[in-house]
Parts: structure tokens; C-alpha cells; sequence
């Protein structure tokens, strides 16, 4: 189950569902590159022509950040991506699920799915995943679109352990803080490796939430976030958006409202997890 390599897996949601040409494609090559740089091996996860993969060519990359309508695959979605051999982008969910087959226990990205804001219904299939599947996934925390006590809740009820990377407390994706107090504070990958090697030898299953707020200069202060935050739940709840379509409608219209400094920090923040999951995959590997 341990691998001696270090690998770090990184989703493809975010290329074709989370930001807007030409930043995503960007964004994939640099994740790639960072996680080099700092001494592991990326393995961009997606569904090509109803395969798992975990590492994609430039032209698959290509693919995925230019072609309109692929799919966002989440856990439920797999089935059929496969079946219909298409081609999928997949959520934090599914590129965990994909990883731990691959034999990759650290996997990075920008903020994860969770409980949305409002009657609590809709609830991300990544909090399960987490529960259930072994992969350490580094994140930025989740953006302030979802309820952020209510996600943490859910996380303490499934048994995730949540890291706050250099930080006590849970960060809101654009901003560093959230008044919510993760469970525990590493300051170093080793710190990390550590916790997750012992939940291995207790047998523990799922993964490892491991929170990295975003690099200080480019943090935006949740006041200055929350307005377009607040207009794209309302816009979202009158257009009457339902399951799989609510996140990457809320992603686009805080792009909109909140323009280039919002984007300047989510890529910010997503090369600063990159960095540390590579880090943490290189404390796994020398262990
Ligand atoms: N949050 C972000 N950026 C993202 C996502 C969430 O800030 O790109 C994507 C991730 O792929 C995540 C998915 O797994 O959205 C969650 O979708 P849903 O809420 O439908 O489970
Ligand atoms: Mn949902």
C-alpha cells in the first residue's frame, strides 16, 4: 500500500470546470512543474475515452482545458463515463478514488467541495470520499460558498482528521482565516507524515484533510470576498440550480463579480499546494 515514490496526483475539475482558458491550461503545466521542482512526480487525474488515468499528455491537457461539455465526474458519475468510454474531468472525489488505485497517497488542489449554504441538502460527494479513502488531499480549505462550520461538522462526524498547514485555524480558500479552529497544526511535511503513518498503523480508513491558506500577499479578507459570494448564492438559488451544477456555477460567477484578483489568487494558492504536497510526498517516500 505504501508507495517509495513520490507521487502527487491533481485533479482535473478545476482545469475544465474551475477556471477559464487560457489560465487553466497554465495552471496544469505549472502544478506539474512545481510538484517536479520540489523532487516528486505529478499524475494529473481525469477519464480519457472511458480510461482512469493518472498522468495526462500536453495534448490530453490540451483537451481538457479547450474542450467544451466534458463531463464532471464525480464518484456517482463513474459508471457511466466508463461505460460510454467519455471523457471526464474529475472532482476531488473521483481523483482520490482514482489515485488510491493508482497507489498515490498524496493528491493537491484549491478548495474542496462540502456543505452548501442553506437547507444542507447538497452535500459534496468529496466529504465521503475523504471518509472513506485513503489519499492525503492538500487544500486551500473551501471556498466561503459552502457552509464552512456545517462542512467541518460533517468531516468530525465521518472521522476526518483536519491539518491546518502553518495555521490553527481552517482557511476560506481566498481568505487565510475563518474563526473556525482546525484540529491540529503542522508546521512541516515531516509533522504531516507522521500523523498520516499512524493513522495507517491504527488501521484507520479514509484520508487526511491537510489545509494551506493561501500565500499571505494574496490573501483577500473574507468581508471584501463575501459580497460576491452572497449575490452568486441568491443567483444560484433563483436560477434554481440543483447537484453537480451548483459548484461550478458559483466558481464562475465569483470569477465574474470578483475579476482578475480573485483569479490571481486562486492560481496563487493552488502552486503553493502543489509545493506542499510534493513535500509531503517526499517525507512519505523517505520514510
Ligand atoms: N471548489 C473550488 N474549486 C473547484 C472545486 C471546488 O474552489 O474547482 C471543484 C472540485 O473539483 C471539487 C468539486 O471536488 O468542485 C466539488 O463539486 P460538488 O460541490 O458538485 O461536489
Ligand atoms: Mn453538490
Amino acid at each position: 500500500m505504501t508507495t517509495q515514490r513520490p507521487f502527487v496526483a491533481l485533479e482535473s475539475t478545476v482545469i475544465s470546470h474551475g477556471l477559464p482558458y487560457p489560465q487553466n491550461l497554465a495552471l496544469a503545466q505549472e502544478m506539474e512543474a512545481i510538484v517536479r521542482r520540489h523532487g516528486a512526480e505529478p499524475r494529473t487525474v481525469a477519464v480519457i475515452g472511458g480510461e482512469l488515468r493518472a498522468g495526462l499528455s500536453e495534448a490530453e491537457l490540451h483537451h481538457l482545458a479547450t474542450a467544451k461539455g466534458v463531463r464532471k465526474v464525480s464518484r456517482r458519475d463513474l459508471p457511466i463515463v466508463v461505460a460510454r468510454r467519455l471523457d471526464g474531468a474529475t472532482t476531488v472525489a473521483t481523483t482520490m478514488w482514482v489515485a488510491q488505485r493508482f497507489g498515490i497517497q498524496v493528491f493537491a488542489t484549491g478548495g474542496i467541495g462540502g456543505v452548501h449554504r442553506g437547507k444542507g441538502d447538497d452535500i459534496s460527494a468529496d466529504l465521503q470520499e475523504l471518509a472513506q479513502t485513503p489519499v492525503i488531499v492538500v487544500c486551500a480549505g473551501a471556498k466561503a460558498i459552502l457552509d464552512l462550520p456545517a462542512t467541518l461538522e460533517y468531516l468530525e462526524t465521518q472521522g476526518v482528521t483536519v491539518v491546518g498547514y502553518g495555521t490553527d485555524e481552517f482557511p476560506a480558500f481566498y481568505s487565510r482565516t475563518s474563526g473556525l479552529a482546525v484540529d491540529v497544526r503542522c508546521d512541516t511535511a515531516a509533522e504531516v507524515a507522521a500523523i498520516w503513518r499512524a493513522k495507517q498503523s491504527l488501521g484507520l480508513p479514509g484520508g487526511l484533510l491537510v489545509t494551506v491558506p493561501a500565500p499571505a500577499d494574496m490573501e483577500i479578507p473574507a468581508a471584501e470576498i463575501e459580497p460576491a459570494i452572497a449575490q452568486a448564492v441568491a443567483e444560484a438559488e433563483a436560477r434554481g440550480l440543483r447537484s453537480a451544477e451548483v459548484t461550478p456555477f458559483l466558481l464562475t460567477r465569483i470569477a465574474q463579480l470578483t475579476g482578475e484578483r480573485s483569479l490571481r489568487t486562486n492560481l496563487a494558492l493552488l502552486h503553493n499546494n502543489a509545493a506542499v504536497a510534493a513535500e509531503i510526498a517526499v517525507a512519505l517516500a523517505a520514510a
